[in-house]
């Protein structure tokens, strides 16, 4: 659950600090630790533009009103004041391209179904427009958004999909290995999941827009799982155990 935000980054960040396996959790001294630091430009604009109505917080972590929590537990602060990532190092300090400092809160969805001629089980999934990388259509929570409705938000503005979450169970709250994490900000996000049957699952009218450049529902399998983007993978194995004890196919 810690991987990609040690050993991948998005193009416009500086490289990391290399931080070996031994070297990930604070704990352990690394007198050598020396992580860049980069809060990118569009960050900063934001919070110049829209002060503390926009997506971002003040660059000035002495600024930041409201109280940093995480889902993951009570959260460290180091010499600066700013929150320190709960999994440990990542070879970066700032908040890269992510707006709080802290957890970023963000909600994830697992839509599902069975194809009744192959007997496969297929998801939508959405191709992002940063990366090309598959992933679940998810996305950040709006100030004040219950988790379920930015799940069920974020799903209609990516994929076209207008599913209701309502009586949806959440499958993880937590932690996401995102690419875009630092020492200072990272993602953590809620996910659920519905299993729709086929033939209502065909009146959805799929639409890729947003940050997706395309959509589609994929035959859940390997090649699909081990490409899929962040912890994603990891989600989408809690929905079939689900799927499987609750014997939905
Ligand atoms: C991932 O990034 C989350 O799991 C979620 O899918 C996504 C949120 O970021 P944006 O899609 O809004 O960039 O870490």
């Amino acid at each position: 659950m810690h991987i990609k935000a040690i050993s991948e980054k998005p193009n416009e960040y500086p490289k990391r600090f290399e931080v070996d396996s031994e070297h990930v959790e604070w704990n352990v001294l690394c007198k050598i630790y020396n992580p860049p630091y980069y809060t990118s430009n569009i960050v900063l604009k934001e919070y110049e533009a829209h002060k503390e109505k926009g997506w971002a917080d003040p660059e000035d972590i002495t600024q930041v009103a409201r109280k940093i929590e995480s889902f993951i537990k009570k959260l460290e602060f180091d010499a600066f004041n700013r929150p320190m990532n709960p999994m440990g190092r990542t070879g970066l300090c700032g908040r890269g391209l992510l707006g709080k400092w802290g957890p970023n809160f963000a909600g994830d969805p697992v839509v599902t179904r069975l194809d009744p001629l192959t007997k496969k089980i297929e998801m939508i999934v959405i191709k992002r427009k940063d990366c090309l990388q598959w992933a679940l259509p998810g996305g950040m929570v709006d100030a004040g958004e219950p988790p379920l409705k930015t799940i069920e938000r974020e799903l209609e503005e990516e994929s076209g999909a207008d599913v209701s979450f309502d009586e949806s169970q959440i499958l993880y709250q937590g932690y996401v290995d995102d690419r875009r994490n630092t020492d200072n900000a990272w993602i953590e996000t809620t996910v659920a999941h519905c299993h729709l049957n086929y033939e209502k699952s065909q009146d959805l009218k799929l639409k890729a827009e947003d940050d997706a450049i395309d959509v589609q529902w994929q035959v859940v399998d390997d090649t699909l799982l081990n490409n899929l983007y962040a912890s994603h993978k990891a989600f989408v194995l809690l929905a079939l155990e689900k799927i499987k004890s609750e014997n939905l196919v």
